[in-house]
């Protein structure tokens, strides 16, 4: 059986990889659809040897795909997926516009699958930092329970989209010719520095991005009390997002414990020798695989129950589109 399918936002960073994972892993595509806003129309696309032009999202009957799968940002998400809903099809949103509405599963396959089928049209798709964390400690979290989590991110420029990509690479390009350059996507310079903010501040002082982190592994993990504190900060990497995670367990586990859970638990690779060198970086290891990466395991010297792990992934691939493809191919197991 094949499946008609429309990439909404085909020519965004996710969306060319949504198409590329398609392929590459053999989804049983019928026809498939490209899309995009008005100005990316007529534009190539390359699926499986052939060019496809991408369409106008605004003129796209959905009745002529099962599933879609979005990755356009959350204004179009609110636009264009319940259209693509009454006309029957099932939507796989990347945007943080469905995530929190009781009704929309937010799935991780690696950590809550059945959830998928509960949909009601519509399945949310985790922000990238959430998706690779929860990856990483939700072996931990069935083994020993998590009371709490303290995570530092270092976040890669691609999760901005692709004119933060260019941003980074103009601004390096012209400063190391000793020019000056100013900025239009970051609030500072990118290159060359770390910037401690990813979305809006709120009146708690949180960004958007480190509450997106506290909510969204809540949901996922069913778990109101788990409590989750986020500092989230933008480095000049271009793929590949890091995280340091100090987490305190309900019960007692080693490093040891950690190290052989993980090694077990889909989706994750665990580097951690030790030796100098003995653990993954975002450019060396993750970018362009589908892993997430453990390194660092160890027992935390200052704390009770406590466990720190550094966790790297390609946040385009496993933190956005790899993810929502994954998603698509659960859906595809039984009929939906
Ligand atoms: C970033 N994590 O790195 C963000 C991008 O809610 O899906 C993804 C935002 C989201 O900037």
């Amino acid at each position: 059986q094949t499946y008609n399918v429309a990439v909404v936002g085909a020519t965004g960073l996710v969306g060319e990889a949504i198409v590329e994972l398609l392929e590459s892993r053999d989804f049983p595509v019928g026809e498939l659809f490209v899309l995009a806003s008005n100005e990316s129309a007529g534009k190539p696309v390359y699926f499986k040897g052939r060019s496809i032009k991408v369409g106008d999202l605004a003129d796209f009957d959905f009745s002529q795909v099962q599933i879609a799968l979005f990755s356009a940002g959350s204004a179009v998400a609110a636009e264009y997926a319940p259209r693509a809903v009454d006309a029957g099809c099932v939507v796989i949103d990347n945007s943080s516009c469905f995530r929190n509405e009781p009704e929309v599963p937010l799935v991780v396959p690696e950590v809550n699958p059945e959830r998928v089928r509960e949909h009601c049209g519509i399945i949310a798709n985790p922000n990238c930092s959430t998706i690779q964390m929860l990856v990483a400690l939700a072996p931990i979290y069935r083994y020993a329970g998590i009371r709490r989590i303290n995570v530092a991110t270092y976040q890669a420029v691609s999760g901005a989209g692709r004119q933060a990509v260019e941003e980074l690479a103009r601004q390096t390009a012209l400063l190391l010719n000793a020019r000056d350059v100013d900025n239009q996507h970051f609030a500072k310079q990118m290159a060359f520095n770390v910037l401690p903010q990813i979305d809006s501040l709120d009146d708690s002082g949180y960004s958007g991005e480190e509450l997106k982190m506290v909510w969204e592994t809540r949901k996922i993990l069913e778990d109101d009390e788990i409590a989750v504190t986020p500092t989230c900060v933008r480095v000049p990497v271009f793929f590949g997002h890091s995280e340091a995670v100090h987490l305190e367990t309900r019960d007692p586990i080693s490093a040891l414990e950690v190290r052989e859970l993980l090694q077990q638990a889909p989706g994750i690779e665990v580097l951690d020798e030790a030796q100098d060198g003995g653990w993954a970086t975002p450019v060396t290891e993750a970018a362009g695989k589908d892993a997430v990466f453990v390194s660092r395991i160890r027992e935390d010297i200052t704390a009770e129950n406590g466990i720190n792990l550094w966790v790297v992934s390609d946040n385009v691939r496993k933190g956005a589109a790899l993810n929502a493809v994954q998603i698509a191919e659960l859906l595809i197991r039984e009929p939906f």
